[in-house]
């Protein structure tokens, strides 16, 4: 008796199971359909398409090296949103459509994702971003990173649909592009680094190495925003010029990880025959539309002094016909050139003034620092890494935040996009950046391209199954124990 109850009980147990997975089944998202960042629609079906012997067509195809044919089939001319696309698969034809070659490239890096085991599984994904701007941002100033570091880099956040790269390209530490007008800056000024004079993390690059990451990250569909940090964070251009200081005499090359000690010497027009040239050139460089003047922790520049400077860099940055983006502190300016766009490194509980010079912007890129940090400890383990920020960031933390809610007043409509910043003070090898990136660039990637309202418990498994792409291709990341990385 006691048997047949346990039977009953079992096949009424395993009919549950059944009649659950059969209701879930055809839109549940399992490891081998998940795809991050999220999509903004997904629905799954039955059966899968075999990448064995598969081929590929039309434009961007040759990304996948498949040979030539009609299996996988990209095609231009659809009505999606820019930067969006629409990716198909059914047992026997995967077809990505799309409005302009972005979006393909998008529906590429989510195929990708998909058919990493050689099976992907029948789904629909409509897919466009909720930002246009989904930004990465490298330090290359406290430590240097050469061209193939980021390159490689550059090939990481590709995967997660990123489309701007910023570069850091000067601070105290370090002068890192190549200004033909004033040479000394990489002369003497780039010998520098944290830890040191002309050991490894100094150098630059020439406008040939820069001009080549340009091109590369466009094949990727990134655009390159150069950023000269000004006028505070220029001990290294101080050094390099003695009539760039108010007392004429060149500091010593700094290698220590201090901050708001140097400035430009505001009162002085050679200062801004510095900044008009540096900027002409940096232009010249910059196929895109934004250049970034820093701003931030000038604090050996008194208040009046900043604004003048605010006044002078933003006209001459004007004249250069591109978009200023400046740190948030930049907004106690007034008269910056409309259009200017400032970057917010607050945290989500915005400290004292911050959320108002945000504000007085017209568009923001939100990089909280508390979350969106990638040089912040991950926890106590993390070998390196700064903690200023309120403590550790955890991987939950880069996910559960939305970029909407931190400023009064700055919701979707005024927010360009979402950058993840990554400092190099701690940081030397690239091994060492893709470790703190990863995986909390994954959910940077997901604030700035998904809906907003995303759910920790089910971005877990999905990022658990991205990272056995990072695995496939050697990327190093953390493998923290907030997630089952075991599908
Ligand atoms: C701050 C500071 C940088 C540091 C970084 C370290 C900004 C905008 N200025 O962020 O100089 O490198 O923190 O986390």
């Amino acid at each position: 008796m006691k048997r047949l109850i346990a039977l009953v009980l079992v096949l009424a147990l395993a009919a549950t199971v059944t009649v659950l997975l059969l209701q879930n089944g055809p839109t549940m998202t399992t490891p081998s359909s998940a795809v991050v960042p999220a999509p903004v629609s997904q629905v799954n079906g039955e059966g899968s398409f075999s990448m064995d012997g598969a081929t590929a067509s039309g434009p961007l195809s040759e990304l996948l090296g498949l040979p030539q044919g009609d299996g996988i089939v990209l095609s231009l001319g659809g009505d999606q949103r820019a930067e969006g696309y629409a990716l198909e698969v059914t047992t026997t034809r995967i077809s990505i459509t799309a409005a302009d070659e972005a979006g393909l490239f998008h529906g590429i890096q989510s195929l990708l994702q998909l058919s990493r085991t050689g099976v992907v599984p029948v789904t629909r994904i409509d897919d466009y971003p909720r930002f246009e701007y989904r930004g990465a941002m490298l330090d290359v100033a406290r430590h240097f990173f050469g061209v193939a570091d980021v390159k490689r880099y550059i090939d990481d956040i590709a995967l997660l649909k990123f489309n701007y790269l910023h570069l850091h390209l000067t601070d105290d530490q370090g002068w890192r592009i190549q200004i033909d007008s004033w040479p000394n800056l990489t002369v003497h000024g780039s010998t520098s680094a944290v830890g040191g004079i002309g050991a490894g993390g100094s150098g630059f690059y020439t406008k040939d190495d820069y001009r080549e990451i340009v091109a590369y990250a466009a094949t990727r569909f990134v655009t390159v925003v150069p950023e000269i940090d000004m006028p505070g964070h220029t001990n290294a251009a101080l050094s390099s010029y003695p009539e760039l200081t108010c007392n004429g005499s060149a500091p010593a090359l700094y290698t220590g990880i201090e901050v708001g000690f140097s400035s430009l010497c505001i009162g002085s027009e050679t200062t801004y025959g510095f900044v008009a040239d540096v900027l002409g050139e940096i232009a010249e460089l910059t196929p895109g539309p934004y250049i970034h003047i820093g701003g931030d922790e000038s604090l050996n520049t008194t208040p009046e002094d900043f604004l003048a400077f605010a006044h002078r860099v933003g006209e001459i940055g004007a004249a250069t016909g591109k978009t200023l983006i400046g740190w948030h502190e930049l907004g106690r300016s007034t008269d910056l050139p409309a259009g200017t766009i400032g970057q917010y490194w607050s945290f989500i509980e915005p400290q004292e003034g911050a959320a108002e010079e945000a504000a007085t912007f017209e568009k923001v890129i939100m990089s909280p620092a508390d979350v969106a940090y990638l040089d912040m400890k991950y926890d106590v383990m993390s070998p390196y890494g700064l903690e200023w920020a309120n403590g550790y960031t955890h991987v939950t933390d880069a996910y559960n935040w939305d970029p909407a809610e931190i400023v009064p007043g700055i919701g979707d409509d005024r927010i360009l996009g979402v950058e993840a910043p990554i400092w190099s003070e701690t940081l030397s090898t690239i091994d060492e950046v893709e470790f703190m990136a990863f995986p909390r660039i994954a959910a940077i990637a997901e604030k700035a391209w998904s809906p907003a309202g995303g759910e920790w418990a089910e971005f877990a498994p999905r990022l658990a199954a991205f990272a056995q792409l990072l695995d496939d291709r050697g990327v190093n990341y953390y493998r923290t124990d907030e997630v089952s990385w075991i599908l």
